[in-house]
């Protein structure tokens, strides 16, 4: 694994069954914060993901990169210094650019702006751009971030293809 990817470094005193898969948690280039991170990696490791956690500061080339040589199940992009949105639009242009990332899930969550919540039409355009989801701090809970993840496994997907195609 290359230098600056931490994998599963809060996990030591959770249950070693087998994992689900492997979620990328990370911010923007600009954000600095880290509790968000610590935060999200702990609540993914407990839904039983393996999660590489790629820390602040984040350029967008690095998580490119990084999603490339580990070709996770899901990616997490946690921002709250109100930049998010800008850089959002930015950051998911360069993962849906990349051929083999065309598909993977990515969502986006946190304090987005610098407005409080997050407009309709302001999530419209996260989702038009490439994000599966989007969980703007004032109007999502962890909950439903939770059954997000929780849909992911592959038992999960399975049984959403066979109700879809039912
Ligand atoms: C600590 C802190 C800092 C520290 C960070 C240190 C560190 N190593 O992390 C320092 C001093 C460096 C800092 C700097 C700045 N900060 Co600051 N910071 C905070 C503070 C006080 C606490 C953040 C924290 O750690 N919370 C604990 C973690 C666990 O929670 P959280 O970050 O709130 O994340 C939660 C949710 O947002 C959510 N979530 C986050 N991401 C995601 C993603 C998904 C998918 C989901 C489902 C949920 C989710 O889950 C988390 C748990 O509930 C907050 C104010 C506050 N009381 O929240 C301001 C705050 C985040 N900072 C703010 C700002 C503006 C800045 C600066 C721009 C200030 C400046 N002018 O320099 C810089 C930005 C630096 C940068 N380049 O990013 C603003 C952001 C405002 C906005 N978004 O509109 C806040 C909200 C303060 C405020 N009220 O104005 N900051």
């Amino acid at each position: 694994m290359s230098a600056g990817l931490t994998r599963g470094a809060t996990n030591t005193a959770r249950p070693t069954g087998a994992r689900r898969g492997t979620v990328v948690v990370t911010t923007v280039a600009s954000d600095s914060h880290t509790w968000n991170l610590v935060y999200l990696q702990m609540l993914i490791e407990e839904l039983g993901y393996e999660v590489i956690n790629l820390g602040p500061c984040v350029p967008d080339q690095v998580l490119v990169d990084a999603c490339r040589e580990t070709a996770p199940d899901l990616v997490v992009i946690s921002s709250v210094n109100g930049h998010g949105h800008q850089d959002g639009l930015r950051v998911i242009g360069a993962l849906r650019a990349c051929g083999e990332l065309t598909s993977t899930p990515v969502v986006i969550g946190g304090k987005l702006g610098v407005a409080g919540q997050q407009s309709e039409a302001a999530i419209g355009e996260l989702r038009s751009a490439g994000f599966d989801a989007v969980f703007d701090d004032s109007s999502t809970t962890p909950r439903e971030f939770s059954r997000f993840v929780g849909a992911l496994s592959p038992a999960a997907r399975a049984l959403e293809r066979t109700e879809v195609g039912a």
